[in-house]
């Protein structure tokens, strides 16, 4: 099944240089930015420069160095932010995908929230 990608999504202008954004971390094939609406403390959102709409997308279609990059971004990443499990309190990572998982931007990103408990991990539907 072929997947859709809208070059018109907010982070298709964020990777445009159309709307700002605060970056954390740049790289050959990926973007870090903070959360407009950071639900923890810590609230990255990592997203690769290609146009890939969701992780399984990504994970299927993307090159190796894609993979590798975006990969390392977020060790790297987590590193910066002081939430890696060697020295500190770790993390949650989330990737919502379409209609079920709730995607509001049609743009592969993953957040990477810490600084917090974070609760349970799915909340009743809504
Ligand atoms: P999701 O529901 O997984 O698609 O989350 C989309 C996230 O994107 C949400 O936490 C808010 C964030 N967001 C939406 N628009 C912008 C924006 O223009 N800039 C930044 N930095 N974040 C945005």
């Amino acid at each position: 099944m072929a997947y859709t990608y809208d070059d018109q999504n907010i982070f298709a202008k964020i990777l445009r240089g159309e709307i700002p954004n605060t970056t954390v971390l740049e790289t050959d094939h990926t973007l870090a930015f903070r959360d407009i609406e950071p639900q923890a403390p810590v609230h990255v959102l990592v997203i690769p420069k290609g146009a890939y709409v969701s992780y399984d997308h990504f994970a299927a279609q993307a090159s190796d160095a894609e993979i590798v990059d975006f990969t390392r971004a977020i060790a790297k990443i987590c590193q910066m932010e002081d939430i890696t499990l060697d020295d500190n309190d770790g993390f949650r990572m989330i990737s919502n995908a379409g209609a079920h998982g709730v995607q509001e931007v049609p743009h592969l990103h993953v957040h990477i929230l810490g600084g917090r408990r974070m609760g349970r991990m799915v909340q009743p539907a809504g």
